[in-house]
């Protein structure tokens, strides 16, 4: 009924598979707009708001230390995948580079074209948080968000930001691009937090 390529997740698994997701083996694409062309020559990345304004390089990133995660991968539109694998930098070891404001206690993403997402402070400074550059051992596409991506495994992947190239810390809530669209202000996926209910 599903298709050859969303299947109900394996007994085992279930337990990583939050209500409501069907498991997919591909990887979908899920973009808003254009994807953006951009290469690691021209790639910057700021920081402002409630932190020291600075702006990093492509080398800044790669002269910190580089980490393999995997990570399961839930999209609000209902496929899941498991067990991704990706390479690249963690938040806690890139936010050793930031100077922030105590005062920050929420973080608004920005991307190349445009799109933004919102993050509590407290779901973006997490040990399992990265900056990704590599997919299954190769350069990150860049439909799935390459040269950088951010990916927050512990939320809806709409808060895993494509393309990104900045962080605007904040003293309160701002809302992000689907987020003023009705989507979830946070999006945990076991919670199901998928749309705002000031909306639906
Ligand atoms: N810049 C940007 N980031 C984005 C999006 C987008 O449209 N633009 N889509 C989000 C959504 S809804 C999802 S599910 C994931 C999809 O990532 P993928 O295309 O690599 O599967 O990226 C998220 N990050
Ligand atoms: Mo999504």
């Amino acid at each position: 009924m599903l298709g050859k390529f969303f299947q109900k997740p394996d007994p085992e698994l279930s337990d990583r598979v939050p209500p409501g997701q069907h498991l997919t083996k591909g990887f979908p694409v899920l973009t808003y707009g254009q994807t953006p062309q951009v290469s690691t020559e021209t790639w910057e990345f700021k920081v402002w708001g409630l932190a020291t304004s600075k702006t990093f390089t492509w080398d800044d990133f790669m002269a910190m230390p580089q980490s393999n995660f995997t990570a399961d991968f839930h999209c609000v539109t209902t496929w899941s995948k498991l067990d991704v694998q990706w390479t690249g930098v963690k938040v806690t070891d890139f936010m050793q580079h930031v100077d922030v404001d105590p005062k920050a206690v929420h973080v608004m993403q920005h991307c190349y074209g445009g799109y933004t997402t919102n993050i509590a402070m407290e779901d973006f400074y997490r040990e399992e948080n990265f900056f990704a550059h590599t997919l299954f051992g190769e350069p990150l596409p860049a439909e799935h968000g390459g040269p950088m991506r951010l990916v927050v495994p512990h939320l809806y992947a709409w808060k895993s930001a494509k393309w990104i190239n900045g962080l605007e810390f904040l003293d309160h809530t701002e809302l992000g691009f689907w987020e003023r669209n009705g989507y979830h202000h946070r999006g945990e996926p076991f919670a199901e937090e998928r749309y705002s209910s000031r909306f639906f």
